[in-house]
């Protein structure tokens, strides 16, 4: 039997992945430090100042600003995000979810999202899936981010469902482990390699079909 599926939002649902790159790149060159892809995939899924922090240390300027400075930093790279994701559409929802999304509410199924972005209703409204959501976990009152399992168990605690009767999926090594923490059965989309942790891999969202999961999650 499933309650529910808690949905990641960047890397999952749209990949916002790449505007999170785009400004964090804008925002290190100006101090100096250099990032690329590889690096980027550090901060999947992590919050937006455990990101600058990576970034600082990344660079080795961690002892270099004061936490004003930091802050400043942290609101500008958001500002750059916002106005790239503001001309975000429903054109920018990765193939198979808009079908996978309408079979598990179809079903009667519930549906929570589970992400460490505090834009995370402005891209929803953008895409128009706000409407799917049963539940969105709030990221601004999370206090671990992910690996912690927090915001999956704010998601669980919303839809008001058990974790051994729900699917969580990720795009991130450490959203896989949040995952697995609460509770729920993992499916990571990206990497077998790096989503080891994971109960089940999927390449990419096309394979994300509603059937194969639910006969998979009930053997
Ligand atoms: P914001 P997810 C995460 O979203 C992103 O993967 C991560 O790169 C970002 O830093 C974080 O949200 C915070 O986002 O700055 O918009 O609050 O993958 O958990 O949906
Ligand atoms: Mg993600």
């Amino acid at each position: 039997m499933i309650d529910a599926f808690i949905f990641d939002l960047d890397g999952v649902i749209t990949d916002t992945a790449e505007y999170h790159y785009l400004a964090w790149k804008e925002l290190a060159n100006k101090i100096g430090i250099e990032i690329d892809r590889e690096f980027n995939e550090t901060l999947k899924g992590v919050s937006r100042m455990e990101s600058l922090e990576r970034i600082l240390v990344h660079g080795n300027k961690q002892n270099d600003f004061t936490i004003e400075e930091k802050e400043k930093m942290a609101n500008d790279k958001n500002m750059y995000y916002v106005s790239l994701i503001e001309n975000i559409t429903p054109k920018d929802i990765l193939p198979g979810i808009s079908k996978l999304l309408e079979n598990i509410k179809s079903n009667n199924i519930k549906i929570g999202l589970a992400s460490a972005s505090k834009n995370a209703n402005m891209v929803l409204n953008n895409l128009k899936l706000v409407n799917y959501f049963d539940f969105i976990a709030d990221a601004s009152k999370c206090k671990n981010s992910k690996p912690a399992p927090d915001i999956f168990l704010m998601a669980l605690k919303g839809l008001n469902v058990e974790a051994k009767n729900c699917i969580g999926i990720e795009d991130a090594y450490s959203g896989i482990e949040a995952i697995n923490t609460s509770g729920m059965y993992s499916v990571g989309v990206g990497d077998k390699k790096t989503l080891k942790n994971a109960n089940l891999v999927v390449e990419d969202t096309t394979y994300l079909e509603f059937d194969t999961l639910m006969d998979i999650f009930n053997k």
